[in-house]
């Protein structure tokens, strides 16, 4: 999608901090992060929120990779938060479907 944020990161337009990348997805570190570690993982194929997520083992792969940036980072023993923002009432502002990956502190919840 020609007028999509991720997308244009996807295809090299914007280069965000990337820490991981393989044929399938794309991580980079969010831009105002939430947490010392403030991760997306994103499918490099547009879909725009998690209601179109048609293919169960592209959602693993998402998963998967937040777990291994977990460990990468360092977090995964203390802990850590992977949650997708879905839709206006979920709180998503960009419309590339993006697991978020937060750790590094103690995380509050409920969420507000
Ligand atoms: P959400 O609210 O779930 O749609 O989260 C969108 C996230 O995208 C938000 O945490 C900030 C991040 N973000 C927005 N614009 C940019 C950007 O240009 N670069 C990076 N790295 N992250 C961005």
């Amino acid at each position: 999608m020609t007028n999509c944020l991720f997308c244009k990161m996807v295809a090299g337009d914007i280069k965000p901090d990337v820490v991981y990348e393989d044929d399938t997805l794309m991580a980079f570190r969010d831009i105002n992060p939430q947490a010392p570690v403030h991760i997306l993982v994103i499918p490099k194929r547009h879909i725009a929120t998690l209601n179109e997520l048609d293919d169960a083992h592209l959602g693993g792969q998402l998963l998967q990779t937040a777990v291994k940036l977990a460990e990468q980072e360092g977090i995964a023993e203390e802990g850590y938060r992977t949650l997708f923002n879905c839709n206006r009432n979920g709180g998503q502002a960009v419309y590339h479907l993006h697991l978020h990956l937060l750790g590094g502190r103690a995380l509050h919840w409920p969420p507000g």
